[in-house]
């Protein structure tokens, strides 16, 4: 996949154009069209009517702003992000920063209680509770966007993505990110990173954020270049990534969306985002349903352990699924099986 890239983003142009929508609550064979649709053409769409109750929401990020009201000494108790904990500015192992603080949790709910104890000193029992039961509830909606989305492709196995996330050794995360806001007039450049240009490395991303804008994709279009079109924030949805995994497991008929997040307002950005992925051993390939003598298999075949070693050795920036083409690897021995 070849993608435009614009390092300051002074001179970027932008396009407003119609992010697809999609009622979850709408008809099945509908719904798994549009999603189809919606992952070809931009890797991205939001999803409303989607089931999780508002309630689980607000507990939620209520639980996030608790935690990052707390004074930095407190946050630090979560322990450096490596990979899970709290970072400030710092993004991942290769020297990438942004304009961000971030709580990084594994899903899995041992280790959520095992963090709860440093993360809320107060009330650790009802952290989990509100975490637990986010992450159950989007994980739901995951795994029906992702059988809508089997069904679409005509996929024998209706579960053949779903049932990677819902496995028990599931390696999925949740992240909490807090951006903050301008306070003058000098604050308001638009050249300010959040979290810079990428891709989420996982099978699909669910990502709620309060009503402040700032999250960006990168749209590929063949007429006039990738372009940076600004998501309007609806706190009221979700908005649905296609993850580097989704796009090997298509053979690259869905692609997975770059995108980035800028500071953008006078008020602070809460961003919640669950990250849906495999279990460390599982093999990941193109499904043989996606590829055909017209349609080579693009990618080889790896663990998500070894994908993850490859996301973490690079900036984050780097397309690392180039490392991973069927063509490329000769040129890589040692680094996938
Ligand atoms: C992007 C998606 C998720 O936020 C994340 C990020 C991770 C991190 O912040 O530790 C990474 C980034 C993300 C991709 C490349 C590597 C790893 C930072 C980075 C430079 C938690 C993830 O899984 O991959």
């Amino acid at each position: 996949m070849v993608v435009a890239s614009f390092s300051p983003v002074h001179g970027d142009r932008f396009r407003s154009l119609a992010i697809p929508v999609i009622d979850l609550s709408c008809d099945r064979a509908l719904a798994s069209e549009l999603i189809v649709r919606a992952c070809e053409e931009f890797g991205f769409f939001k999803v409303i009517s989607h089931g999780v109750p508002v309630d689980i929401v607000s507990r939620m990020e209520a639980a996030a702003l608790e935690f990052f009201s707390l004074p930095v000494v407190e946050k630090q108790r979560a322990g450096p992000p490596n990979p899970i904990g709290y970072g400030s500015k710092t993004i991942g192992l290769n020297g990438d920063s942004g304009e961000v603080e971030y709580l990084l949790l594994h899903t899995n709910p041992s280790s959520v209680s095992q963090q709860a104890g440093v993360i809320s000193r107060k009330n650790p029992t009802e952290f989990s509770c509100v975490v637990n039961e986010y992450m159950e509830t989007v994980q739901e909606v995951a795994c029906k966007i992702l059988e809508l989305l089997a069904e679409g492709l005509g996929l024998r196995d209706s579960g053949v993505f779903s049932r990677l996330i819902r496995d028990t050794e599931n390696d999925s995360l949740l992240r909490l990110n807090h951006y903050p806001p301008w306070h003058n007039k000098e604050d308001m450049r638009s050249d300010r990173i959040g979290f810079g240009e990428h891709s989420d490395p996982q099978i699909i991303t669910l990502l709620r954020s309060n009503d402040v804008e700032g999250l960006q994709i990168l749209s590929p279009s063949s007429l006039d270049g990738a372009v940076w079109v600004p998501v309007p924030p609806d706190p009221n949805a979700f908005h649905i990534m296609v993850g580097d995994l989704l796009q090997v497991m298509t053979n690259g008929r869905l692609a997975s969306v770059r995108h980035r997040a800028i500071v953008d307002s006078y008020s602070p950005r809460l961003s919640m985002g669950y990250f849906g992925a495999p279990p460390l051993h599982e093999w990941i390939s193109p499904l043989p349903e996606m590829t055909t003598p017209q349609m080579p298999r693009c990618y080889k075949s790896f663990t998500w352990a070894e994908y993850k070693k490859a996301m973490y050795s690079l900036r984050l920036g780097h397309n690392r699924l180039d490392l991973f083409r069927a063509d490329e690897m000769e040129e890589h021995p040692g680094l996938v099986k």
